[in-house]
């Protein structure tokens, strides 16, 4: 299964730790496309490689192959929104993983869709009980 794993990247690179995790998790399910949102080189400036015209539309076609959507959305990032909005489009199956945290809320315009599936978590842990949970509904259809 192709496995489109979307996190902040020029909204902020504060959580590329966790995507990591996440994407190495993930991989207990299937082929993430998406391996470089958690490189701890790449800075919110991404400023190196190719343009920005390249990057979307590579990413634009991975999504079309992808049967899976999961979206880190604790860091507001206009291209996670963007991506969540062309996947649910497309009717991928999508999952958002937010971390509550003080002072702030997710975008209704993500939390209040029914078009997603989504998840809030404290920890690690729990992030990957929902995936887990996510990926066991899928997989009995
Ligand atoms: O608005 P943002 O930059 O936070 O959007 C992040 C989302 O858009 C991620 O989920 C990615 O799938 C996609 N995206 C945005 N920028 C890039 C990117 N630039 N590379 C790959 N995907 C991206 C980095 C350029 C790099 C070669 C230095």
């Amino acid at each position: 299964m192709k496995i489109y794993f979307a996190g902040s990247i020029r909204g902020g690179r504060e959580d590329r730790a966790l995507y990591l995790q996440l994407i190495q998790y993930l991989g207990k399910y299937g082929q993430v496309l998406t391996e470089h949102i958690g490189d701890e080189q790449l800075t919110a400036l991404g400023e190196d490689g190719p343009s920005d015209q390249w990057i979307y539309e590579r990413d634009m076609q991975w999504i079309v192959e992808s049967e899976v959507l999961v979206a880190e959305v604790s860091t507001p990032s206009l291209g996670v929104g963007y991506e969540i909005g062309r996947a649910e489009g497309m009717n991928k199956k999508i999952l958002c993983l937010y971390r509550n945290q003080e002072g702030k809320r997710l975008s209704a315009m993500i939390g209040g869709n029914s078009g997603v599936k989504n998840q809030t978590y404290a920890n690690l842990e729990e992030a990957k009980h929902q995936i887990d949970n996510f990926f066991r509904m899928i997989l009995q259809g």
